[in-house]
């Protein structure tokens, strides 16, 4: 899973990158970042796999989150910027909005106004859409012209409907699509369809923030304090941020709101070689997760062996689980569900 920082200039976003990655990325109030692009992969905790080992006493393999850190965008740049391609590959963006003060730091804007920027950072992505689809659109007619094929005519049909819901102002991840209109328009990666979280840096001492929509998240994290207090052990970090009333660091808080904005679920592979966890979403089949793990699973797809985490802990491993006949044979349709130790029967 791809997220993609990005954002005006100087709000933030390297500080935040080096916070859920750990990396030392220079941060700085003058100079620009413009061409700058950071990446890094970073594993997702979760305890239960812990637990699973304890059976197994062989690697774990965490789920993995590759984070993006773009150069800053200046206000309407977005629709013509380097990163456009960086933000569609994305499986969801994390926009940094700047909520501290600091009269070294200017802001292109003239006053710090996260809701404004908020706002305006939505209106780039739906005009960066409506560029998208006109572009598309144009094409179309062309082809139309030479050749009257059904399949374009559909798709135009599509694109125009998708284009009048951008004029009223609304992002994409607002619109009720059909599975065949989102088929249709999935190899345009909208950027105004991906799923957001809008991230205040707030000065310390500010009101966290938590406010949910569809698709939408608007968070808080305190950059600064947080920055500071970066090398400390666990413990010791722990102590700082209650100084300061902070209940949750952001790196803590930030995959678990994403996973829940995403609508992502983990399920587990166990064996001698690895206990691993994998990403999915919420409502994915028996045969979209074998597919996950490896084409040839999903291909040769017999019947997957289900069993709930804790249950299989409960039971004391996959040996136990099997005679006390636990583990349930589920078809292709099985829709997993988080915390599901999946095997996999397959024909080669
Ligand atoms: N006062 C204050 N300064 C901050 C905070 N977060 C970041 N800064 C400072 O703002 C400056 C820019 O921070 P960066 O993390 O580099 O911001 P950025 O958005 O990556 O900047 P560009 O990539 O250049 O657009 C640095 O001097 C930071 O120390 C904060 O919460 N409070
Ligand atoms: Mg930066």
């Amino acid at each position: 899973m791809i997220l993609t920082i990005f954002g005006y200039p100087k709000t933030g976003k390297t500080t935040l990158f080096n916070l859920l990655t750990g990396q030392k990325e220079k941060v700085d109030k003058f100079s620009s970042s413009k061409g700058d692009l950071h990446k890094a992969v970073v594993s997702v905790p979760d305890e239960r796999l812990e637990k699973l080992n304890e059976f197994y006493n062989t690697k774990i393999k965490h789920a993995q989150i590759e984070y993006l850190d773009t150069g800053s965008l200046s206000f309407g740049e977005v629709k013509a910027s380097t990163f456009l391609d960086v933000l569609r590959r994305s499986d969801g963006l994390i926009h940094v909005v700047r909520g501290f003060s600091d009269p070294e730091i200017i802001h292109p804007a003239g006053s710090v106004n996260p809701q404004r920027d908020i706002s305006s950072m939505e209106d780039e992505l739906i005009i960066s859409d409506i560029i998208t689809v006109e572009k598309r659109l144009e094409r179309l007619e062309k082809d139309l012209q030479r050749n009257k094929s059904k399949e374009l005519e559909t798709e135009k049909k599509v694109l125009i409907k998708i284009k009048e819901f951008l004029e009223t102002n609304r992002p994409l991840r607002e619109m009720e699509l059909s599975d065949a209109e989102e088929f249709i328009i999935r190899g345009f990666q909208f950027l105004s369809q991906k799923p957001i979280i809008h991230l205040i840096n707030l000065d310390e001492g500010k009101e966290p923030v938590r406010e949910e929509r569809d698709n939408q998240l608007i968070l808080s994290f305190y950059g600064k304090i947080e920055e500071e207090i970066m090398d400390l052990d666990e413990e010791e970090r722990k102590v700082f941020l209650e100084e300061y009333g902070i209940k949750e660091s952001i790196r803590d808080k930030f995959i678990r709101e994403s996973y829940k904005l995403m609508n992502l679920i983990s399920f587990f592979t166990v064996g001698e070689d690895e206990v691993r966890a994998w990403t999915i979403k919420k409502g994915d089949t028996a045969y979209e997760a074998a597919g996950k793990i490896h084409t040839d699973l999903q291909k040769g797809f017999i019947r997957a062996e289900v069993i709930f985490w804790e249950d299989f802990v409960k039971v004391g491993g996959f040996k136990n689980a099997k005679e006390k006949a636990l583990l349930r044979l589920e078809g292709k349709d099985y829709k997993v569900k988080d915390g599901d130790i999946v095997h996999i029967r397959f024909n080669v």
